[in-house]
């Protein structure tokens, strides 16, 4: 390989230094470094800005912006939810004390869809949690009707999706409300932070509530709190990267045209083009290892890090094999076949246009190898 360093899956996106430094002296000069201040008030704004949406109310990471999502949202029951997605997804209904119940996702787009809930639906499900994988939206509106049909509401998983479009809309929007992730290898970077953006004025009210362990003027009531608040420190970082974010995402679209041209001619491994429509951030390189490559995954996964090119398998394994949700029969047909088949490869700013070059050639070399 070329590169000087190992190459990881994710953005790892490094603000301008200056900006950076002077961004903190402000925090050290106000003495003021959490509990809502004027950088995480200015962060919420412009999100809600750029979204087009009501109200953004930032949280210390994806995964606890998911818990308080759920238990705001004040869901009970059941929920409808991939098993093809990260465990935040899933346990935060736990958390909320809501049972997930799985459905599968389609086997292009790796979303789920209205059939694959409609082929899910039990009694007791209050809610539909989409993830939009990849940064391509689930469709949001046929998602809408089928919960509308069951009285429930849609929340969707955006965490791989700021910057995205839905239907020509940004990402943000949908549903009741959507969930971002703002951890050190999203596109949108505060090394840890969460949103959640919802139209809904009465769920903003709870959501800032749920998040906050102090009453504050407008609190509605609720169950249970928890310090969920993002810091000053955070919301620097955030500022910082939303500032270049649409540079951010022009250059992932050239590294992934770049990896689309090489891949898609490699025998063997079907490139998954989740942003044919153009409305993606381009974040994810994602790859299926078909049957006739000569390496598995796993094989290929082991091989490619051993060239220090530190390619991950999410989602493996999926969550209907994880427990506690293990101890129940799961059809779910598409999701065991892509958690057997997908990889994600190195992407973001670390990733030159020659470290393209040479992990292509790596994966073509192999490719090369069948029947020798
Ligand atoms: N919903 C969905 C659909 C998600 O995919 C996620 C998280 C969430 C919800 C929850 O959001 P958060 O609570 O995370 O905000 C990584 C990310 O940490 C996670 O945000 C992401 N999705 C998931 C798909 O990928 P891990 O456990 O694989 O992370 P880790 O530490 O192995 O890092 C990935 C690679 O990045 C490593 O190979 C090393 C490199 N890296 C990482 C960090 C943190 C660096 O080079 N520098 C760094 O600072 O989950």
């Amino acid at each position: 390989m070329t590169a000087p360093n190992p190459l990881y899956v994710g953005q790892l996106n490094v603000p301008d230094r200056q900006a950076t430094r002077q961004a903190f002296e402000s925090i050290f000069d106000r003495r003021f470094y959490t509990n809502h201040g004027p950088l995480v008030a200015e962060f919420e704004r412009r999100i809600a800005d750029r979204l087009g949406v009501a109200h953004a109310i930032c949280v210390t990471n994806g995964t606890v912006a998911l818990m308080v999502a759920m238990k705001a949202a004040g869901l009970s029951g059941k929920a409808i939810v991939p098993a093809f997605t990260f465990p935040a997804t899933v346990q935060s209904l736990t958390y909320a004390g809501v049972e997930p119940v799985f459905c599968d996702v389609n086997a292009t787009t790796h979303n789920i869809t209205a059939d694959t809930v409609k082929a899910a639906l039990e009694p007791g499900v209050s809610a539909i949690v989409g993830v939009h994988m990849w940064g391509q939206s689930c469709d949001v509106d046929a998602l809408d009707a089928v919960a509308q049909k069951i009285d429930a509401v849609t929340i969707f998983d955006a965490a791989h999706s700021f910057g995205c479009l839905t239907n020509g809309r940004p990402v943000g929007g949908q549903g009741l409300c959507e969930v971002f992730s703002f951890h050190a290898t999203k596109v949108l970077n505060c090394a840890e932070g969460g949103c959640i953006t919802t139209n809904d004025d009465r769920l903003a009210a709870a959501l800032r509530t749920v998040a906050n362990f102090h009453d504050r003027e407008g609190d509605v009531p609720v169950a249970l709190r928890i310090n969920a608040k993002m810091s000053e420190a955070q919301a620097a970082m955030g500022l910082l990267s939303l500032a270049t974010l649409d540079a951010t995402i022009e250059e992932n679209r050239q590294r992934y045209v770049r990896f689309r041209d090489r891949l898609s001619e490699i025998p063997g491994i079907h490139f998954v083009d989740h942003a044919s429509t153009g409305s993606s951030n381009f974040q994810y390189v994602v790859i299926e290892i078909e049957d006739c490559f000569p390496m598995s995954q796993a094989g290929l996964m082991a091989y490619l890090r051993s060239e220090d090119i530190v390619v991950r398998r999410y989602f493996y394994p999926g969550m209907h094999e994880a427990p506690p949700y293990n101890t129940r029969q799961w059809q779910l047909p598409v999701t065991d076949v892509l958690c057997g088949k997908v990889l994600q490869l190195p992407s973001g700013s670390m990733v030159a246009p020659g470290d393209i070059d040479a992990m292509c050639d790596l994966i073509a070399a192999v490719a090369a190898r069948k029947g020798s």
